[in-house]
């Protein structure tokens, strides 16, 4: 009796395996007509490796070796248990003069969230700028100065570079008289019409990645200056890429083979007249915003980032 039961239990196992064997093996070579889907595609890769990993991911993972790390796996994992069904367009609104006379207005109202820069203004250029400003991201010395050209609603948000930022928007936020503009490269703005509640300081960490992670900026044994400082525009992008779905720009790029042109959309200061950057590593940058645009990580509106070139 007992011979019996082992060898129904062997034969019972050998049947099991080689049923293993055949639904593995089918689902390798991705035979036709089996009745049920594949597990792998037909390159072979794993297709069903976690229902709740985004497809791109179990892609990536289904070629990875056990053990190894598995990026954006937590991130992925927590999207699944606490979904957020919004999804957020942001548009940059860079302050090129390439946005002149385009139109865009509309569309760029369209976007969930406007974000400028600085003093660019709104009125009086809607048709080719838009209307709406969700944020305006600025430092010191590039806020809107007269407190009557800020628009009524938007976030102020200050980026902070140094440390006699912070200071100066301790003054705004308290109205308190400025001494003097010791430490600030350009007169700053002495009045933000804004409230407490509509002010916000941008998270460093989005300069520090800018700088480091994405452009490549050199660390300079932690001196923050000498080619090393992102543009307000790259840190606005950055920031986008972390908090938004989509992410498109305008206003983006100058274009030294025009040196007639306009450089910014509000005035009649032409490219030609465009410094060169102590702080700034211009075509470093542009490497950045070029790949960024080319693999459609971003979508460049005005095109003024490749040009005819991607
Ligand atoms: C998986 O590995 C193969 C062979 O090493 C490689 O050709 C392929 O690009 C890899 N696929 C992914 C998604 O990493
Ligand atoms: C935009 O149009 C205005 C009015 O037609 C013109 O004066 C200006 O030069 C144009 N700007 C550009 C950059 O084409
Ligand atoms: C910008 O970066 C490039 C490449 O790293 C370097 O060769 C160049 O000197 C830098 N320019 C400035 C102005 O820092
Ligand atoms: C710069 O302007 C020239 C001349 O109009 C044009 O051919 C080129 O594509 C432009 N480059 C960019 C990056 O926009
Ligand atoms: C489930 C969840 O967290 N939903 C949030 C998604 O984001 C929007 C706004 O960004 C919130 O209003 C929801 O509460």
């Amino acid at each position: 009796m007992r011979m019996k039961a082992s060898r129904n239990l062997l034969l019972c196992l050998c049947s099991m395996l080689a049923l293993g064997f055949l639904y593995y093996s089918s689902g390798r070579i991705s035979l036709r007509g089996w009745g049920y889907k594949s597990l792998y595609d037909k390159q072979g890769f794993l297709l069903k490796l976690d229902g709740s990993l985004p497809l791109e991911l179990v892609y990536k993972y289904g070629n990875l070796s056990e053990g190894a790390c598995k990026p954006g796996f937590a991130a992925a994992k927590m999207t699944a248990i606490y979904p957020n069904m919004s999804c957020k367009t942001c548009i940059i609104v860079g302050n090129g003069g390439i946005l002149a006379n385009k139109s865009l207005g509309q569309k760029i109202d369209e976007f969930d969230v406007v974000v400028r820069l600085n003093e660019a203004p709104v009125k009086g250029f809607e048709k080719d700028v838009g209307s709406k400003t969700t944020m305006r991201i600025t430092y010191p010395e590039g806020a809107i100065q007269k407190p009557e050209h800020y628009e009524t609603h938007s976030l102020f948000v200050l980026s902070a570079f140094k440390a006699q930022d912070f200071k100066w928007l301790r003054h705004m936020v308290f109205n308190q008289r400025l001494r003097s503009t010791d430490g600030f490269w350009k007169s700053v703005a002495r009045n933000v019409p804004r409230g407490p509640s509509d002010m916000r300081i941008l998270n460093p960490y989005f300069i520090q990645t800018a700088s480091f992670k994405l452009i490549g900026l050199p660390h300079n044994n932690g001196q923050m200056g000498r080619g090393n400082i992102p543009t307000l525009g790259a840190v606005a992008i950055t920031m986008a890429l972390y908090n938004c779905d989509e992410v498109a720009v305008a206003g983006f790029g100058y274009n030294m083979s025009t040196p007639r042109a306009p450089l910014h959309y509000y005035e009649k200061i032409r490219m030609s007249a465009m410094k060169e950057s102590w702080t700034h590593n211009i075509s470093k940058e542009k490497e950045f915003l070029v790949k960024l645009v080319k693999a459609g990580v971003i979508q460049d509106w005005t095109n003024g980032i490749c040009g005819a070139g991607c």
